[in-house]
C-alpha cells in the first residue's frame, strides 16, 4: 500500500477496500458500490515504482510493481485533472504510460519519444485533463516492464452515469512468469517459433506459468460478492504481455455497454475475446439461484487457466466450483467488431479520408519495417486519416494508437470506438479511422510486448499539412 494517494478522499476509499479484505478482493482492484463512494479522485496520487513480493497462493515471489499488483485504482471524474507524482525506486529508468487516455503528447509516457526516461531515484509529475470517461490502464513502457507488476487500472467516470447498476467491479487478466524461477516446475518451454495450426486463435506463443486476475491465481481467487437480483458492472482488462482470453461467467450472459471505454449499443453475448490492451465493460445481472460461479478465463491459443469467483451474498463459499471447470459460455456466443455499434461515432466529415495508410503485418514488422529502422507515419493536425491493417502472420496482433481514439470501419457503417484493435492472423484485415487533433509525436504497435520489442511500432509523426 505504499505509494497511495495523500488525498483524503482517495485514501478513505482505499480503505474501504482493505477493510472488506474477507471478500478476498486484492487491493487496487474496486469492489464498491457507486451510491457509497466517496468524492472521486481528483489526483494528488503517488506512483512509487519499486521492487516488491507479490503473494501468488502462498508463494511471495519477487516483482516490481506500484506497492501492489496491480496497482492502485486511480479513479476521477471527467474533466478532472489527473495529477501523479511517480517516484522510481528501481534500478532502471522507467515513466508511465496512460493506456487509451488522449493526454497531451509530452504526458504521454513513451520513453524518449515524449519525454525523458525517469532514472533511479528521480521523479516525474505527469498532470492532465481527462475529459473524456471510460475503463483506462496505467503501465510502465519502457521495456518488458509491463511483464511485471507494473501496472494498473484507472478508471474515469462521467459526470452523469448513464448505466443503472448496483455494483462493480474491475477485473485486470495477466499472464504472469515474473519471479516463477523458483517454480520452473510449472514451465513449458519458451519460444515463439512454432507455427500454430491454421485454425488457431493465438496472440502470442511464449510459456508464461500463471494467469493473475487482479492479481490472483486460480488457486486464490478474487472473490465479487453480489446479491440476487443486482446488476453487476465489470471492468475487463487484458493487461498481459503475451496473452489473448476468452472470458466468460458460468450461467450467465454479458451485455457489453462499452469497449475500450467507449460506449456501445448493449449487446448481449456469452463470452469475449481480449486482445492485450483491450477493455470491455459489461453488465451481469446477478439472476442465477444463488451460489457461486465460476469466471473464466481461458487463454486463446495455448492452455493454461486463470480464474475469478462471483458469489451470491449469503452463499456458502465451501461450494465453490473446482479450480479447473470451465463455463460452457466460454464456447458460447463471442462478442465481434461486426455486431458492435458505436453509441458515440467520431465526427468524421462527409468524403474521404486526408490520407491513408496501408500497412501489412508481416512476422513482427509493420510495413515490411521494424522500429526503430522504421519511417514515421506522417499526419497532419486536422486530418481525416484512415489506417488499413492486412495481418499475413500466424499471430494476432491487437495494434494500439497512442492519443487518439479510433473507428474501427464495420459493415454497418457504426464500427465501436476503440484504442486497440486485434487484426486477425492469416489475412485478416482491419481498418480504422481518426482524426488528428492531438498534435505530437505518437507510438502506434502491437500490444504484444515481445512484438513490440522486436520492432512492431511505427511512428504517427504531426507535421504541416
Ligand atoms: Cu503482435
Amino acid at each position: 500500500m505504499t505509494g497511495f494517494a495523500s488525498q483524503p478522499a482517495t485514501r478513505r476509499q482505499f480503505l474501504g477496500l482493505t477493510a472488506a479484505a474477507g471478500l478476498a478482493l486484492v487491493s487496487g482492484c474496486s469492489g464498491r458500490e457507486p451510491s457509497a463512494a466517496g468524492p472521486p479522485t481528483t489526483g494528488g496520487l503517488r506512483l512509487t515504482a519499486a521492487p516488491m513480493r507479490v503473494d501468488l497462493a502462498g508463494h511471495a515471489v519477487p516483482t516490481w510493481g506500484y506497492g501492489t499488483v496491480p496497482g492502485p485504482e486511480i479513479r476521477l471524474r471527467a474533466g478532472e485533472v489527473l495529477r501523479v507524482q511517480l517516484e522510481n525506486e528501481l534500478t532502471e529508468d522507467t515513466t508511465v504510460h496512460w493506456h487509451g487516455l488522449a493526454p497531451p503528447n509530452g504526458m504521454d509516457g513513451v520513453p524518449g519519444i515524449t519525454q525523458d526516461p525517469v532514472a533511479p531515484g528521480e521523479g516525474f509529475t505527469y498532470e492532465f485533463e481527462t475529459p473524456i470517461p471510460g475503463s483506462f490502464m496505467y503501465h510502465a513502457h519502457v521495456g518488458m516492464q509491463l511483464d511485471r507488476g507494473l501496472y494498473g487500472p484507472l478508471v474515469v467516470e462521467p459526470r452523469t452515469e448513464e448505466l443503472s447498476y448496483d455494483r462493480e467491479y474491475t477485473l485486470m487478466l495477466d499472464d504472469w512468469r515474473d519471479g516463477m524461477d523458483d517454480h520452473a516446475g510449472h514451465a513449458a518451454p519458451a519460444g515463439d517459433t512454432d507455427p500454430d495450426p491454421a485454425d488457431t486463435v493465438s496472440f502470442g506463443g511464449r510459456a508464461y506459468p500463471l494467469l493473475l486476475v487482479n492479481g490472483r491465481p486460480p488457486e486464490d481467487p478474487a472473490v465479487l460478492e453480489a446479491r440476487a437480483g443486482d446488476r453487476v458492472r465489470l471492468r475487463v482488462m487484458n493487461i498481459a504481455a503475451d496473452t489473448g482470453f476468452r472470458f466468460a461467467i458460468a450461467g450467465h450472459r454479458l451485455t457489453v455497454t462499452h469497449t475500450d471505454g467507449m460506449p456501445v449499443e448493449p449487446t448481449t453475448v456469452d463470452a469475449l475475446r481480449l486482445g492485450m490492451g483491450e477493455r470491455y465493460d459489461v453488465l451481469v445481472d446477478a439472476a442465477a439461484p444463488g451460489g457461486v460461479w465460476q469466471i473464466g478465463v481461458q487463454p486463446e491459443g495455448r492452455g493454461g487457466w486463470g480464474r475469478a469467483l462471483l458469489r451470491y451474498t449469503g452463499s456458502d463459499a465451501s461450494r465453490a466450483p473446482e479450480v479447473g471447470e470451465r463455463p460452457a459460455e466460454l464456447a458460447g456466443q463471442l462478442a465481434v467488431y461486426d455486431d458492435l455499434l458505436a453509441r458515440e461515432p467520431l465526427a468524421l466529415p462527409n468524403g474521404t479520408p486526408d490520407r491513408r495508410y496501408d500497412l501489412v503485418l508481416s512476422g513482427t514488422q509493420i510495413g515490411g519495417q521494424s522500429y526503430p529502422d522504421a519511417d514515421p507515419l506522417p499526419v497532419a493536425e486536422g486530418e481525416w486519416v484512415r489506417f488499413t491493417m492486412r495481418n499475413t502472420s500466424a499471430k494476432w496482433h491487437p495494434m494500439h494508437l497512442h492519443g487518439h481514439h479510433f473507428q474501427v470501419l464495420t459493415a454497418s457503417g457504426r464500427g465501436p470506438v476503440k484504442d486497440t484493435v486485434a487484426v486477425p492472423a492469416r489475412g485478416g484485415e482491419v481498418t480504422f479511422d481518426f482524426l488528428a487533433t492531438n498534435p505530437g509525436r505518437w507510438l502506434f504497435h502491437c500490444h504484444n510486448h515481445h512484438h513490440m520489442e522486436d520492432g512492431m511500432v511505427r511512428l504517427v509523426e504531426y507535421g504541416r499539412r
